[in-house]
């Protein structure tokens, strides 16, 4: 069965692939599972039948019969766990693929976050200049402690997995603050990870349509 996405109709970036469907529609494509995808605006995200899906009124759900799913790291992890290629099947080099999950949304991801939104929602408060510099040096310090790890690697454990889909597309997220180019094997790993074809294939699809023209209104 064909699982259902949801993405925005029109994404902020317009199309830079930062939005979080992007990091779904790479797996799906990874594991060569065709998709459909339901484009939601942020009115109708707060809509009631959105909310049904996603408590929280955003993007990405997933549906496949029955089931439905949000919060991408779990879609992720789903999509990983029925198709093969995401996770390796050793048991131990699969927990540890995991853990990288994990370690990408709740200890990297968080202060690249706090730095997004420094930057686009906080830049007119008289306490903003003052406090980017400090906002900055904990993603920096985060991406120090990565990129020392990684060191010359091309994946962080081994072969490619989720928990590389997931870093690549956290650290995707830094790279117009500058901050990915101070780390070059990082800066590598993040370009290694978008040559890949089911990254390219997840990225055309998404700037498709957050290039598309408006429709007519009426
Ligand atoms: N923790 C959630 C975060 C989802 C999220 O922040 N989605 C954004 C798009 S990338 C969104 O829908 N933003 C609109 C809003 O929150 O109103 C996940 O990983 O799926």
């Amino acid at each position: 069965m064909k699982p259902t996405i949801t993405a925005f109709e029109s994404s902020p970036d317009r199309g830079l692939g930062l939005a979080r469907d992007t990091r779904v529609r790479w797996a799906l494509e990874e594991v060569g599972q065709p998709y459909e995808v339901r484009l939601v605006s942020f009115r109708a995200m707060k809509e009631p039948a959105h909310l049904a899906r996603h408590p929280f009124g955003q993007i990405p759900t997933y549906e496949e019969g029955d089931l439905a799913l949000f919060e991408t790291g779990s879609i992720v992890f789903h999509i990983a766990e029925r198709h093969g290629g995401l996770l390796p099947s050793d048991a131990g080099a699969r927990a540890r693929a995991i853990t990288w999950m994990f370690a990408a949304l709740s200890t990297v991801e968080p202060p690249i976050l706090e730095l997004q939104s420094a930057v686009v929602h906080e830049a007119d408060k008289p306490w903003s200049a003052a406090r980017l510099p400090l906002v900055k040096d904990r993603v920096r310090a985060r991406l120090d402690q990565l990129s020392r790890h990684l060191g010359d690697a091309d994946w962080l454990d081994g072969a490619f997995s989720a928990g590389d889909l997931l870093m690549v597309s956290v650290l995707l997220r830094t790279r117009r603050s500058g901050l990915l180019d101070e780390f070059p094997n990082l800066a590598a790993y993040v370009a290694r990870g978008e040559a890949r074809p089911a990254y390219q294939r997840a990225f055309a699809a998404q700037l498709e349509v957050n290039t598309r023209e408006p429709r007519p209104a009426g």
